[in-house]
């Protein structure tokens, strides 16, 4: 662990070392290796990536964004009421833009003590303690640089009653193996009868509405799509021809999940110098880099009790685009 900042009001510690580019070359070692290629989608959120996540969240195609402050603008008061939250830790917490909405109410109803943001990405965590504990004065927030996969043992005890929330759908980004096995982990940051999960999911709906969510007309979804060779030829001396890769987006109808690959224009062979490994593509060879679940309440409901926690309350916007569910431990 390194401490990269510690103030009467912040502290923000770091559990991506050195040893954690290794995660990068270790994923792009597995992946793409596979007969059919793959990555995870934390690798998006380099400076630029993650710049190109907050331009898809300003797309008029990309509701899930709009929808999910929708519901926290109409309804934080009551979230902060129901569960008395003093704390807020937010797993995925980026540039924790609706995020102020829960710490205003939690301000307003006088319980607001301390947040916990924690995110992959370093930059993110250090502007957001910064720039909130100027917003709210009195706050202390305690930030974790790490994976939220890898490093929820690193989240301090409870200072107060506790809200975790887990915005924007990034729930949806696991595969439904994983995602209970890291609900199951999520659910071990939580006391039975005090604390809460707060989790934002996206909802089944018309495919088109979907799929034109994932491909937008401007093509600023591609582009964070491709941002991920970008990062490779980076950090691992790659030499990905980003431009010859297009941009898949498609919704599996039977699985109920967007999928976004990279499908190689061409027969190309990329050296990753860093690791000794050549990859070759075929022409039209696919590389899946993300996935993004669609739920229904009740699939909702399942995950979360096969975590051991128990559905309390589903509060959607008015057109049903998204969820935010409110449950706690059995
Ligand atoms: N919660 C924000 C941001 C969502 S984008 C919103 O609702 O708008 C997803 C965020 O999760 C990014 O900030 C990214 O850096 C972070 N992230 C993705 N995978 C992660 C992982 N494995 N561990 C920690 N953070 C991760
Ligand atoms: C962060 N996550 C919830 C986004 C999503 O919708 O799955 C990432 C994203 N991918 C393409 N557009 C946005």
């Amino acid at each position: 662990m390194q401490a990269l900042l510690s103030t009467e009001a912040v502290l923000v510690e770091s559990y991506v070392g050195p040893g954690e580019e290794r995660s990068l070359a270790d994923d792009v070692l597995d992946g793409l290796t596979r007969p059919f290629k793959e990555l995870p989608p934390k690798h998006f959120y380099d400076a630029a990536g993650a710049e190109l996540f907050d331009r898809i969240c300003e797309l008029p195609e990309y509701y899930p964004t709009r929808a999910e402050r929708a519901i926290l603008e109409d309804r934080s008061a009551e979230i902060v009421a129901a569960t008395g939250a003093a704390e807020l830790v937010e797993l995925g917490s980026g540039t924790a833009a609706k995020t102020r909405l829960l710490l205003t109410a939690m301000t307003e109803a006088g319980t607001l003590r301390r947040y916990v943001p924690v995110d992959v990405t370093e930059a993110m965590v250090l502007e957001c303690a910064d720039a909130l504990v100027d917003e709210f004065p009195g706050l202390r927030v305690h930030g974790i640089v790490g994976d939220f996969e890898r490093h929820l043992r690193h989240v301090p005890e409870p200072d107060g009653p506790r809200v975790v929330a887990f915005l924007g759908g990034t729930i949806g980004n696991f595969t439904p193996g994983s995602r209970r096995r890291f609900l199951r982990g999520l659910a071990k940051l939580l006391r039975p009868g005090v604390d809460h999960l707060l989790l934002g999911s996206d909802l089944v709906k018309d495919p088109a509405i979907i799929e034109a969510a994932y491909d937008d007309s401007a093509g600023v979804t591609a582009e964070f799509n491709r941002n991920v060779l970008r990062v490779i030829n980076r950090e691992l001396d790659a030499d990905f021809d980003v431009d010859a890769f297009e941009h898949v987006a498609f919704f599996d109808r039977e699985r109920e999940w967007v999928e976004m690959r990279l499908r190689a224009q061409r027969r190309m062979d990329v050296e990753v110098r860093q690791l000794g490994l050549t990859v070759a593509f075929a022409p039209r060879e696919e590389l899946r880099t993300e996935i993004s679940a669609k739920f229904t309440v009740d699939r909702l409901r399942g995950d979360l009790a096969a975590a051991g926690l128990e559905l309390r309350d589903v509060l959607t916007d008015p057109d049903d685009l998204f969820a935010l569910s409110l449950s706690s431990p059995r």
